[in-house]
């Protein structure tokens, strides 16, 4: 899989990809990651991206040259699946729309900055708009690391066995259970007897048992 994100802050995307799951994926070569600042593709001496919105009103707009420009020299070298753009009155983010995209070939990820883009951008270049969460971030970048990541670690062979996404919370529309590493008593703490007893089966009825009551009480919606 490739990704290409274009964004006027490509330093505050360098690091998520340098450490940890992500940088072992990149390094394995099962995906991609290229930024993209969108400065460089600016039409005009100033190397503005930007400008004052038409009828007034505080904030800036991200204008469409630059980003017509970025966004066609890398359609004119591939396919893209999606264009998808980051912004807070996106679909919001799922385990569901991250578990498609990591199916996808290639695609394009556009950071919102300022106000936002010109609507134009949007009606002829972008294919999905997506949002983290109902609460508002200071641009798309943050939110775009999120969706990279969640996406990145579903891509068969980034994840061994034991840190597997079958068993992460929302994967089947339940919490996690309870989880318990050695020593099994600390400080009179005990680990439930259950998981110490050799008996899978049990083990697995227990934790299903915990995920369901632990949906029920944090995330009912989940069940519905
Ligand atoms: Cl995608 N962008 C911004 N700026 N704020 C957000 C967001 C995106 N998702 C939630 N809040």
């Amino acid at each position: 899989m490739r990704i290409d994100i274009i964004t006027v802050l490509p330093e505050l995307l360098r690091s998520p990809f340098e450490a940890s799951i992500l940088k072992r994926a990149i390094d394995k070569g099962l995906v991609e990651v290229h930024l993209h600042n969108l400065r460089d593709y600016s039409t005009n001496k100033h190397k503005n991206v930007d400008d004052y919105q038409f009828g007034g009103g505080a904030g800036m707009v991200m204008m469409v040259e630059p980003i017509d420009a970025c966004i066609s020299k890398l359609k004119s070298e591939r396919n893209y699946d999606e264009v998808i753009y980051m912004t807070p009155d996106g679909e919001t983010l799922n385990q569901g729309i991250s578990n498609q995209m990591s199916m996808l070939e290639n695609i394009i990820i556009l950071c919102g900055h300022y106000k936002g883009v010109d609507q134009r951008v949007r009606d002829h270049f972008i294919t999905r708009e997506i949002s983290i969460g109902d609460y508002v971030l200071s641009g798309g970048e943050l939110a775009a690391a999120v969706l990279s990541d969640s996406i990145i670690r579903l891509i068969p062979g980034v994840l061994s066995n034991e840190t597997s996404a079958l068993t992460d919370s929302f994967q089947d529309n339940l919490l996690s259970p309870p989880i318990y590493t050695r020593p099994s008593d600390y400080k009179g703490w005990q680990v439930p007897e259950v998981l110490l007893s050799g008996n899978f089966a049990k083990i697995d009825k227990w934790r299903e048992d915990k995920a369901i009551e632990h949906t029920k009480n944090r995330r009912p919606d989940l069940l519905e």
